[in-house]
């Protein structure tokens, strides 16, 4: 399935440790020689995920929350797989489903709530909402509501690196109706001429919008698309964390070792609608009972008992720890300030124009 790039580039990268402990380790099944901690804990950020994605899609539909919100729900090994092969000075650039990726690149739950919230505590200060989370210290560069719009911003802060011979590597997210964007197309080539050490990843859902994948690429095994570019490509099953992990690994050390940018497709199932305002009509009933078989939390819950990771009390507890802190990641939202409105053209960097009243919304035209 995997296609090899023949490029290669003297390095001055270092390479990583691996993260993975190694002390005590989970007896069989699909688990052994993983560390039974770590185990748990890629269970605790899936569940806290599904349960803030949850509570989001609440705030939302009691008009909490404005503008679109589009949810991960059905992606979480992808986010945690993926986030758990970063280091944290590794920069991650994402489409508009982000919020995740947001908490397990290491911000605080009630920031990216506050952020859905259009609060000042959020990630950007209230002003950027669901699409357009933003953390510098994390390492998170957007959050971009126009789609592809990441692609270029993404290789050109990889270009960055590589012109200050930094260690860092990018991480590109993207769904699969944005390899059919220009941008796609144009970013993969410079990155693979120029040796960028960014890592493209598409979250192969299935879906874009309402449009299947069948349905708008011709070439549907997307992986593919890097070949075109003489770059590695790799389909992966997305509702696995630990094959997740591991390729992401694998495919980010390689970045940053020699510079090699990749092509990293995600199979997974979106569990509800586009935006938390979609239906779905278009969806059949069977593709509907497909995904929720699929649900990457539920079989990651059911495998880590099976294999004695996990007992039903345990993991009980987990659940009910991110219950608790989805709901305190609300409360935190809910009591944050609003931004006052006379900030509002604070953070807008367009150049002025002559005439330019600068009104306010609410402000009398005359
Ligand atoms: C340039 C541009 N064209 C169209 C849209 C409208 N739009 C928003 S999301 C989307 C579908 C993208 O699907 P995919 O890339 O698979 O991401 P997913 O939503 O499945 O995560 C479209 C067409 C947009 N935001 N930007
Ligand atoms: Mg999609």
């Amino acid at each position: 399935m995997a296609q090899t790039a023949t490029r290669s580039k003297p390095s001055t990268r270092t390479t990583t440790k691996s993260r993975r402990s190694t002390s005590a380790q989970a007896n069989r099944g699909p688990f052994s020689g993983e560390s039974p901690e770590l185990l748990r804990d890629y269970f605790r950020e899936m569940t806290l995920i599904r349960r803030f994605e949850e509570r989001a899609a609440q705030g939302y539909t009691q008009a909490k929350i404005g503008g679109y919100c589009h949810l991960n729900l059905g992606e979480e090994a992808s986010v945690v797989g993926l986030m758990r092969s970063l280091r944290k000075t590794d920069l991650l650039f994402t489409n508009y489903r982000e919020h995740g990726y947001a908490i397990a690149k290491g911000i605080e739950p009630g920031r990216v709530m506050a952020e859905l919230y259009g609060r000042t505590t959020g990630t950007s200060k209230g002003w950027g909402g669901s699409m357009h989370m933003f953390d510098v210290e994390a390492g998170l560069l957007g959050g971009y509501g126009i789609v592809g719009g990441q692609i270029p911003l993404a290789t050109g802060a990889a270009l960055a690196i590589d012109y200050r011979s930094g260690d860092q590597v990018v991480m590109c997210q993207m769904g699969d109706g944005t390899t059919n964007i220009g941008a796609f197309h144009e970013a993969l080539n410079i990155a693979a001429l120029w040796n960028l050490p960014v890592v493209f990843v598409v979250i192969n859902n299935q879906l874009g919008m309402g449009t299947t994948v069948e349905m708008s690429s011709a070439e549907s095994e997307l992986y593919k698309r890097a070949a075109a570019y003489k770059m590695h490509g790799e389909r992966v099953d997305g509702n696995d964390v630990l094959a997740v992990r591991d390729a992401s690994s694998r495919l980010v050390e390689e970045a940053r070792n020699s510079g090699r940018p990749a092509l990293l497709e995600l199979v997974s199932e979106r569990l509800k609608g586009h935006s938390v305002v979609d239906p779905a009509k278009y969806r059949s009933e069977e593709s509907v009972e497909k995904a929720k078989q699929a649900d990457p939390v539920a079989h990651f819950r059911a495998q880590l008992i099976e294999a004695g990771v996990l007992d039903e009390d345990a993991a009980v507890e987990i659940e009910r720890k991110a219950q608790a802190e989805a709901d305190a990641a609300v409360a935190f939202a809910d009591d944050s300030p609003h931004p006052d409105p006379a900030t509002l053209f604070d953070y807008t960097y367009a150049t002025p124009v002559d005439n330019d009243s600068r009104r306010l919304p609410a402000d009398p035209v005359f």
